[in-house]
């Protein structure tokens, strides 16, 4: 049985239990992060030493970095599945998302999540807000371009960029108080995704 160390609501944690959703793999999840705390508790940090969340462990096994954690996900559980072919040049499209959602993507949109949904109004520093928002909705655009004539992110299948990209993509339609400049094929492709049982199930909810 594989176990899952992290809160619901962080989106590094739902794209872990989405991608266990996709492989049709049970998990036990244990709450930990922020207001549960744990995460800086020795016995985590023995397993994790960077204190975040999500932690991976697998029998002997122990795993942290959320895209890493997917990756292996999908190598040891999911051969015949294809949310990560091996194909070089197909795997390395795939990584390239996943490695510019923490690269380049999450910078830029976790200031707008933290203002709009985990800052009270009257503390919001709304002409910074404004300036982060049209910061990230570039890269949205980017996405835009990337989607035009695409079914899913990389190839003719669903994969692993989808379920990361979509995660974050849940915090940039599902806030309010957000200006968003007209998306329409990251709107389609989001629709898309957002019929998968895995998103249902850990991602669409309202953000906290
Ligand atoms: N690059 C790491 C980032 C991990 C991370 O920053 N996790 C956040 C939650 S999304 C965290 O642990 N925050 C502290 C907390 O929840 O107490 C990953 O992808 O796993």
């Amino acid at each position: 049985m594989l176990t899952i160390w992290g809160r619901t609501n962080s989106v590094n944690v739902q794209k872990v239990l989405w991608c266990c959703d996709e492989l049709v793999l049970p998990f036990e999840r244990i709450d930990a992060g922020l207001q549960f705390g744990r995460n800086n508790e020795p016995e985590y940090l023995a397993m994790n030493p960077t204190g975040k969340i999500p932690t991976l462990v697998d029998d002997d096994f122990v795993l942290w970095e959320s895209n890493s954690i997917l990756r292996y996900l999908a190598m040891q559980y999911g051969e015949s599945s294809l949310l990560y072919p091996p194909e070089p040049k197909l795997r390395a499209s795939i990584d390239r998302w996943l490695d510019w959602s923490l690269s380049t993507l999450q910078p830029a949109e976790r200031p707008v999540f933290w203002t709009l949904v985990r800052t009270p109004a009257e503390q919001r520093d709304m002409a910074k807000l404004a300036t982060d928002a049209a910061a990230v909705g570039q890269l949205w655009r980017l996405l835009d371009a990337h989607l035009q004539g695409r079914f899913f992110l990389e190839g003719e299948k669903f994969t692993l960029a989808d379920i990361v990209i979509g995660t974050y993509t849940k915090r940039w339609f599902g806030v309010d108080g957000l200006e968003r400049p007209s998306l329409p094929n990251l709107e389609r492709w989001y629709s898309r995704i957002a019929t998968r049982s895995g998103f249902k199930k850990y991602v669409d909810f309202p953000l906290t």
